[in-house]
C-alpha cells in the first residue's frame, strides 16, 4: 500500500506555508527532521511577528494609548489561546515564561524553596531531559531533599511498580516529561499523577515533547503544572507556557521580582500583583508571545488528530525501513511514541551519520539529546535522532533511509 493513502492531511497545500522547506542545503532540497529540537515556522507565525513591529509595537499593560491597548489585547488573546489549547480552567492560570526550562526553574525555585524541607523527596524519571534535571538538582542542595530516579526498560518505558516503591509519605514533588524526546516514548502519565496524588504529592508535566503531538487536558490530567515551549509547536523561540493550578500558584512566592508582578511598593513592603501577573516580571516577550498564539491556531485549524495520524504513519514507515538497514539498532522502542526515531549505527560515530546525512540535505539531531544519564543506562553516548513533524512525507523518509544505506557502505 502506498503509504501516502493512508493519511488524510494533504501534505503539500502544508508545506506551501513553510518558506524554508524551499531552501537548499549542500545543493540538495532540505529534508528537516530536526523537529524535535524546533520546528519550522509557518508564515502565519513570520508575519504576525513582523506585523507587531510594523504595526503597533508598544509595551503592555501600561499604556493607555491606541497602539498599547492593540499589544495589549494581542498579548492576552493568547493566553486565551493557551488556556483553551490545554484546557485549563482559567487564564490566570497561564503562565508566559521563555520555555519548558524556564517553566522547570520557576516552579523548583518558587514552589520548591516555599514547601520542600530537609529529607523530603523529589521523583523524577530516567527519560527526562537536563531541564527536568538539574533545576531539581538545585533546589535539592538548597534544601536538604533528595532526588529519586525512576528507571527505565530497555524498551524506554517508565518502571510503573519502581514508581509506586519509591513514592512515600516524603514525596512533595513528581516531575515527569509526557513524551521523550530522544526515544519517543509516551508516558502513562495519568497514572503517574494519581498515584502521585494519592501519595500527597505535586506533579509537574513537562509538555516539551507533546505540544505539537499530543492533545493536552490539564483537567482531565489533573496535574498540578505542565509547560510547553512555543518553539517546538510551530511557534518563535523565546516563548512558552507553565500552567499552574491556581490554587498552587496563589500561594507560591514570586520566582523574580520588577515591574508588572506588583500590587503597591513601598521600600518597608511590596504586594504583589494578581495571577497570572505575580509571575510576569518586567517586559514580556511580547512579539513571540503574539506570534505564538498563530502557532496554536495552526495546530487547531491542520487538526491535532490529523497530525497524529500523519505521524504516526511516518513514524511507523520509517521505524521499518531505516529499522530493518544491517547494522541499525532502534533505541527507544515503546509501543506509544510520539514521532521520534533514534538508532544507533554498529562501529558508525552518530555524528559521522549526521554529517554524512546533511551532505545530502537531511537535517537530523545526532549526541545525547540533553539526556546523559538516558544514554549512560544504555551505555551509549548518543543516538542519531529522526524527528517528524506535520509537513514531512513519505519520499523523505526513503531519503532518510537511501542516505543511512549509503553511510553504512561508506563507512564499512
Ligand atoms: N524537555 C524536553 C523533553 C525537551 O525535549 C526539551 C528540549 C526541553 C525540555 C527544553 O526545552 P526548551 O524549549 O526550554 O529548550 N529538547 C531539545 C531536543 O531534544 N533537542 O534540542 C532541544
Amino acid at each position: 500500500m502506498n503509504p501516502a493513502s493512508v493519511t488524510a492531511l494533504n501534505v503539500d497545500e502544508i508545506r506551501k506555508q513553510f518558506p524554508v522547506l524551499n531552501r537548499k542545503v549542500n545543493g540538495k532540497p532540505l529534508i528537516y527532521f530536526d523537529n524535535a529540537a524546533t520546528s519550522q515556522k509557518p508564515i502565519s507565525v513570520i508575519e504576525a511577528l513582523a506585523e507587531y513591529y510594523r504595526n503597533y509595537n508598544a509595551n503592555i499593560h501600561r499604556g493607555i494609548h491606541t497602539l498599547a491597548e492593540e499589544a495589549t489585547k494581542a498579548y492576552e488573546h493568547t493566553r486565551e489561546q493557551a488556556r483553551a489549547f490545554i484546557n485549563a480552567a482559567s487564564p490566570r492560570e497561564i503562565i508566559f515564561v521563555r520555555g519548558v526550562t524556564e517553566g522547570i526553574n520557576l516552579v523548583a525555585a518558587s514552589y520548591g524553596r516555599a514547601f520542600l524541607r530537609n529529607n523530603d523527596e523529589v521523583i523524577i524519571s530516567g527519560l527526562e531531559h537536563h531541564s527536568n534535571i538539574v533545576p531539581w538538582q538545585l533546589i535539592c542542595g538548597q534544601t536538604g531533599a533528595k532526588l529519586k530516579v525512576i528507571p527505565v526498560s530497555e524498551s524506554g518505558e517508565i518502571d510503573l511498580e519502581a514508581f509506586t516503591r519509591l513514592l512515600s509519605s516524603r514525596t512533595r514533588i513528581v516531575a515527569v516529561n509526557h513524551a521523550s524526546n530522544s526515544l519517543g516514548t509516551i508516558n502513562p502519565i495519568k497514572e503517574i499523577i494519581r498515584l502521585a496524588h494519592g501519595a500527597g504529592a505535586v506533579v509537574l508535566i513537562d509538555g516539551a515533547q507533546a505540544g505539537a503531538h499530543l492533545p493536552i487536558d490539564v483537567q482531565e490530567l489533573d496535574c498540578d503544572f505542565y509547560c510547553l515551549s512555543s518553539h517546538k509547536m510551530y511557534g518563535p523561540t523565546g516563548t512558552g507556557i507553565l500552567y499552574g493550578k491556581s490554587h498552587l500558584l496563589e500561594k507560591m512566592p514570586p520566582y523574580q521580582g520588577g515591574g508588572e508582578m506588583i500590587k503597591e511598593v513601598t521600600f518597608e513592603k511590596t504586594t504583589w500583583n494578581d495571577l497570572p501577573y505575580k509571575f510576569e516580571a518586567g517586559t514580556p516577550n511580547i512579539a513571540d508571545v503574539i506570534a505564538f498564539g498563530k502557532a496554536m491556531e495552526f495546530i487547531r485549524q491542520t487538526g491535532r488528530d490529523v497530525i497524529e495520524q500523519h505521524e504516526q504513519a511516518l513514524l511507523r514507515y520509517a521505524t521499518e525501513k531505516v529499522g530493518s538497514l544491517p547494522g541499525v539498532r532502534l533505541i527507544g522502542t515503546a509501543p506509544q511514541k510520539v514521532s521520534v526515531l533514534s538508532f544507533v549505527v554498529d562501529g558508525i560515530h552518530p555524528f559521522d551519520v549526521g554529517q554524512l546525512l546533511d551532505a545530502r540535505g537531511i537535517a537530523v539531531r545526532t549526541g545525547h539529546h540533553c539526556t546523559q544519564p538516558l544514554m549512560d543506562r544504555y551505555g551509549i553516548e548518543g543516538t542519531v535522532r529522526a524527528s517528524f513533524a506535520v509537513y514531512n512525507t513519505f519520499a523523505e523518509v526513503d531519503a532518510l533511509t537511501e542516505g543511512v544505506r549509503r553511510v553504512i557502505n561508506f563507512m564499512r
